[in-house]
């Protein structure tokens, strides 16, 4: 631990004496002040960019009044804190988001124009923060927002990725990926805390240490390598600015910048070899979100930003606590998914190593201290890493983690009698597969609660990953199912819905989402229902723009919206929306007399590098995109499009333009889906599989205002049992027969015409994803849907419903939950 020369001596401190102002006259001098002080350019000389950042910190410093407030009430309140790590945070844009929080929009877009500056368009210019891949990581930034909304102090720590998600671009057809580059114009929003930096440590030996008389010898880890963790800080300010809270995100450094004998004796790159190393940490986001990535460089970011946080909370701690012994009582760590999970080990190196505790009492505070959530129950999305390579690179962390794997085997030997296959099911280490440490079991056993994202996800977890654990544990795991923030998914979103509820039942529902519900009864008052649909209409229209601008196809607002935007996975099985499609292009041309429902299908979503089916999805549904939409003989009642690039920013476009929000996955494989939750607040009709969290929204939309159809899991689970296989369910299918047909011989592939062949091929014999076995109950229910269009009050009335029943699903409930049963801090309501 590095001492902090600088702290200075704590000053009593008020801010609210020194609080910038919120009238029109003051914000508008203020900007101008940042552009000629900050910024050093006159109004008449400023550009867009440099207006963002005029705007930007005179937004910030608001913020920051409420910040230092906060630190100071939480220093002097001495209450318990959350820390919740996450390799991901996908943010999106921030100014929006602080200025509707702060309550300012009308004075700064009032300030703004006194420029003949518009704020929309200042608004579009900021680049996403999109440091994470999907639902994961836009979880964390809902929840980041809801705990500094709701009242629970706390921090989120992660990774300064310079690079963040890639950017997507389409070229004939193919995913192209582009290096992102957000901090291209700098960032105003960061902090960099240079007086918060920790030593990193790789590799190198362990070496005991003969302790004093009657203790154990004491291990000292002298790692090879070490690099520098940096903290950028970014306030995250909650609703009505009760509350900030703080993002630290960590930036990989060289302890030494240059080596210079190197540089003098003319080795000009070898003197940057280990800062490029160092740096390399901290470069990129990895892409994939449905496999592990399994190279070494991923377990050092996992590593570096745990041990960082880690040393960090400790610092923290004993600034104002005696010893580490109450730790537990003033920070709760939440472990998002396994890539924090090495935390386990390296809190257990933090407290015996170096902060000299005894074993068992470290064991119980870390375990008191962590809880972690799981994402996923894809096999080949679980982390587990070969020992040799974990053995290399965190030789200590080993040792502690074979030392906790052997205490935990023998408890299940001793108190519940496991043998066998079950001590092999619970162990940290895969002896099966080349030898592994087992992230997931190290989270759980290292953690006093674990949490699924849904309640179907979270009764698979006891059935499925963690049934052995859950046998030895039975009190550890919890429902926490996930939710979103209003004030991002809907005010921020959806300004025309927003003002059309704050008219139809007052302003109480922005601060207490459930009021929402007082909606309901309007969803049977005909002007209610036409201005609501005037409402989507307009959402619509603006979504049409954007598909016009930049695929220069123009799709009509008045046809049904149909979309599905998502990371693009043969379980959430986009191809089955495809097929549809398809069969719907057949029935369209061969029986044009019939009164088809003129539908768009809007896609989106990125796939992983190397994840190749994915990347064949995205290829056809731009393929079938090209032939459709250029064939006169479906007159405007099918259009198909792909729109590139999807990220949050896109997304808040998307959500409350859609008319139907496709929820497909096949069941028990979605864990529990936060888009879906986006899309039904915002007035869209689900169609939807018993997955994830389309369970519990049927449950509180009502089942006569939600589209499900196909298999439940434990249907797929018993199918699967039975070897089910395609074929049959196919050739008993002609309208699905012909679509595949169409899709393998070249219809929508002519340059290549067995493009497809192994997409359709694997359906045919495996239909793993059991899309075949659900077609037909698809393909109904679409045709359901298109009969309730025809009926536009039933519509309006059903999607007016959806807007009024989703407020459970609102990210402050999930985080009030958290704060109850597993966090134990408190909240403000
Ligand atoms: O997490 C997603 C699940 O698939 C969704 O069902 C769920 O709603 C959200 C939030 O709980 N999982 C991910 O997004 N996973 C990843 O992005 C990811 C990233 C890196 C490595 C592995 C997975």
């Amino acid at each position: 631990q590095r001492p902090d020369p600088d702290a200075a001596a704590p000053l009593p401190h008020d801010a609210s004496a020194s609080r910038r102002s919120y009238d029109v006259d003051a914000l508008a001098e203020e900007i101008v002040e940042k552009l000629t002080y900050s910024i050093g350019k006159s109004p008449a000389r400023a550009r867009k960019y440099d207006w963002l950042r005029a705007v930007t910190l005179t937004v910030r410093d608001r913020i920051i009044d409420h910040w230092l407030e906060a630190e100071d009430a939480r220093a002097a309140s001495g209450g318990k804190q959350v820390a919740y790590l996450s390799m991901e945070f996908l943010i999106g844009r921030l100014l929006r988001d602080a200025i509707n929080n702060l309550n300012l929009t009308t004075q700064v877009a009032e300030a703004l124009k006194r420029y003949n500056v518009d704020l929309d368009m200042i608004e579009l210019l900021e680049p996403d923060a999109a440091l994470g891949n999907g639902g994961l990581g836009r979880l964390a930034a809902c929840f980041m927002e809801s705990m500094a909304s709701v009242g629970v102090p706390g921090f989120g720590y992660g990774i300064r990725y310079v690079h963040g998600f890639f950017r997507q671009e389409i070229a004939d057809g193919a995913q192209v990926e582009l290096p992102e580059n957000w901090l291209l114009h700098g960032n105003p929003w960061e902090f960099e805390r240079r007086e918060r930096s920790y030593e990193i440590g790789f590799g190198g030996k362990v070496t005991s240490v003969v302790g004093e008389p009657g203790k154990p010898p004491r291990q000292l880890w002298r790692p090879a390598e070490r690099v520098l963790a940096v903290a950028y800080d970014t306030p995250i300010v909650g609703w009505r600015g009760a509350h900030v809270n703080t993002l630290r995100l960590w930036s990989a450094q060289a302890l030494d910048p240059i080596l210079l004998d190197a540089f003098n004796s003319g080795d000009h790159i070898g003197a940057l070899v280990e800062s490029n190393k160092a740096e390399a940490i901290t470069r990129v986001l990895y892409p994939a979100d449905s496999h592990q990535a399994g190279q070494e460089l991923r377990l050092r970011q996992e590593f570096f930003f745990s041990s960082a946080s880690l040393q960090d909370i400790i610092r923290r701690h004993l600034e104002t606590n005696e010893s580490l012994s109450n730790l537990h009582d003033k920070v709760s760590i939440q472990l998002n998914d396994t890539h924090p999970a090495v935390s386990v080990a390296e809190l257990m190196r933090l407290l015996v190593d170096v902060h000299g505790m005894e074993w068992d009492e470290a064991w119980e505070i870390t375990r008191q201290t962590f809880s972690y959530t799981n994402h996923t129950l894809l096999p080949e999305a679980l982390e587990h890493w070969p020992i040799h390579l974990f053995e290399r690179l965190l030789p200590r962390q080993m040792q502690i983690i074979y030392a906790i794997n052997a205490a935990v085997i023998r408890q299940a030997m001793e108190s519940k009698g496991f043998d066998g296959g079950r001590i092999a099911a619970i162990s940290l280490i895969d002896e099966n597969n080349g030898r592994r440490v087992r992230m997931g079991q190290l989270a759980f056993v290292g953690s006093h609660a674990v949490n699924g994202v849904s309640a179907l996800h979270t009764d698979l977890m006891k059935e499925t990953v963690f049934h052995a654990l859950h046998e030895l544990y039975p009190d550890r795991i919890q429902n926490k199912t996930n939710g979103v923030t209003p004030r991002r998914w809907l005010m921020e979103a959806n300004p025309g819905l927003t003002s059309l509820l704050k008219e139809t039942i007052g302003e109480g529902f922005l601060d207490d989402i459930s009021k929402i519900r007082d909606v309901e009864r309007f969803a049977t008052d005909a002007g209610f229902r036409d201005r609501f649909a005037a409402v989507k209409r307009e959402n619509k229209a603006r979504l049409a723009d954007v598909i016009s601008e930049r695929l220069a196809i123009s799709v009509d607002p008045d046809a049904l919206f149909d979309i599905q935007v998502k990371r693009i996975h043969e379980y959430k099985r986009q191809f089955l929306n495809i097929i549809e499609a398809v069969a719907l292009y057949d029935q369209i041309r061969s029986q044009p007399a019939t009164n088809w429902t003129p539908r768009v299908k809007v896609f989106a979503g990125k796939a992983a590098p190397s994840y190749l089916q994915a990347k064949e999805i995205i290829h056809l549904a731009n393929d079938v995109a090209r032939v459709i939409n250029s064939d006169p003989a479906v007159r405007d009642l099918l259009k198909v499009v792909f729109i590139p690039n999807y990220n949050v920013s896109l997304a808040e476009i998307i959500m409350p333009a859609a008319d139907i929000s496709e929820q497909i996955s096949t069941a028990g494989l979605e864990a529990s889906g936060t888009g879906n939750m986006k899309f039904a607040l915002n007035g869209a009709l689900t169609i939807g599989t018993l997955d994830g969290a389309n369970v519990e929204m049927r449950d509180h939309i009502g089942e006569e205002n939600i589209f499900i159809f196909g298999l439940t899991a434990s249907e797929v689970a018993q199918r699967r049992r039975e070897g089910h296989s395609g074929r049959s369910v196919i050739e008993g299918l002609p309208l699905l027969r012909d679509a595949l047909h169409a899709i393998s011989s070249g219809v929508f592939s002519p340059d290549e015409p067995n493009r497809y062949n192994g997409l359709v091929g694997n359906l045919y014999n495996n239909d793993w994803w059991m899309i075949a076995a659900d077609f037909q109950s698809y393909w109904d229910t679409q045709r359901r849907a298109d009969a309730l269009w025809a009926d536009p009050a039933e519509w309006n009335r059903k999607a007016i419903l959806n807007t009024a029943r989703m407020s459970w699903f609102s990210s402050d409930r999930s985080i009030r939950e958290y704060a109850a049963d597993i966090w134990r801090t408190g909240t403000d309501a």
